[in-house]
């Protein structure tokens, strides 16, 4: 690759070289032998012709991105509010699409038809008042449509409110890890501030001890959800700008420090179902017939890879991350029950003070934060 690079990079200092000659020649022309630079009847036609041949290569490069990386977009969405964003989405592409082919053959063509000729003239046209009517009128009407659409459609996703009983839960950001935390039995996540983070006690998202809704709060490396329930996610970032992506749920929120920040969706697809979809099947596939490639060739990371949702940051946020990532399980509310049932709250988890003194007690903590890595 560097190679390749390092190749283009001489290729394109020898074109500057060259065009700097040209110009060099061309400031030293006498001007009665610049007559030779005026582009003839002939040179017209042929850069008419070339603008045919750029409007076949871009129709070209379109129809062979979508032939070869249409399979590299997103699954079906997982999400409730999922096809309504996707709708929207795939609404805009049609119509950008479908006006810029038109709007590019017109281009390249009038380019062609018009080009320079002896003995032909501008036609001095003024204004045409329906034409311009025309022109402005249709992109009003699209262009009002798809934002009140979009408007309707944000407010509807960013409405996070307290109905239907969401399940509430807490994405914590840092470089460059996730945790997430559960608002535990009573469902409240207790206050939390950077400030009250102590490592040696275990306390590593800095909830307030004497918060009563804290004591419950199940802190975890792997985010569980029950399907068809709406989660309210509540971000916290402890250090720079991260941003909680969740590309299968089409979610995703900056995570800012000193503030938190909202979002709220309802699981649609469990991960066992999402498994299933063939779009998803096909991607295995193809990955693990890449890795399979790797592992012959005793390259690292080749392990076979299985479908799992995950939640990325999205904001380059520092060194590592590219590996910023947390495990999601989207499960039978029976599944999420047994599995929430074995996780420590955060008061069973926290050293308390008593132990603290002791020289036991950092091993321990050291041991409980672990458990969380
Ligand atoms: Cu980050």
């Amino acid at each position: 690759m560097t190679t390749v690079l390092i190749l283009a990079v001489l290729v394109l200092v020898a074109i500057a070289i060259w065009q700097m000659t040209k110009i060099f020649e061309l400031s030293q022309m006498r001007a009665e032998s610049s007559n030779a630079e005026v582009a003839s009847d002939a040179d017209n036609k042929n850069n008419g012709y070339l603008l045919f041949a750029f409007l076949i290569f871009i129709y070209g490069i379109t129809i062979f991105s979508f032939a070869k990386y249409t399979k590299v977009l997103l699954p079906e969405a997982a999400s409730a509010h999922g096809g309504e964003y996707d709708t929207l989405m795939w609404v805009s592409f049609a119509i950008i699409f479908f006006v810029q082919t038109i709007t590019q053959a017109l281009l390249h063509y009038f380019g062609y038809k018009y080009r320079g000729e002896k003995g032909k003239k501008a036609l001095f046209y003024a204004d045409n008042d329906r034409l311009e009517f025309i022109w402005t009128i249709i992109p009003v009407i699209v262009l009002a449509g798809l934002i009140i659409w979009g408007l309707y459609s944000w407010t509807n996703i960013m409405d996070v409110n307290d109905e239907d009983n969401p399940l509430v839960v807490e994405l914590y950001a840092q470089q460059f890890n996730w945790t997430a935390r559960y608002g535990g039995e009573d469902n409240v996540l207790g206050d939390a501030s950077v400030r009250l983070i102590d490592i040696n006690r275990a306390n590593v998202l800095g909830l307030d001890e004497s918060d009563p809704n804290a004591g419950d709060d199940v802190i975890v490396k792997e985010l569980h959800l029950p399907v068809g329930r709406k989660v309210n996610f509540y971000m916290r970032s402890q250090d720079v700008l991260h941003s909680a992506y969740m590309p299968h749920f089409r979610a995703q929120m900056n995570c800012v420090p000193g503030m938190i920040t909202e979002f709220s969706f309802t699981p649609t697809i469990t991960t066992e179902e999402m498994r299933m979809n063939p779009d998803v099947i096909e991607k295995v596939k193809r990955t693990n017939a890449i890795r399979a490639e790797k592992a012959a060739a005793g390259e690292p990371n080749s392990d076979p890879w299985e479908f799992d949702y995950v939640l990325l940051c999205n904001k380059i946020c520092g060194t590592s991350h590219y590996n910023m990532q947390l495990k999601i399980i989207v499960e039978t509310e029976e599944e999420y029950n047994a599995w929430m049932a074995e996780q420590t709250t955060f008061s069973n988890m926290l050293i308390k003070e008593d132990t603290a003194s002791n020289g036991d007690a950092v091993e321990s903590a050291n041991n409980n934060v672990a458990m969380l890595e």
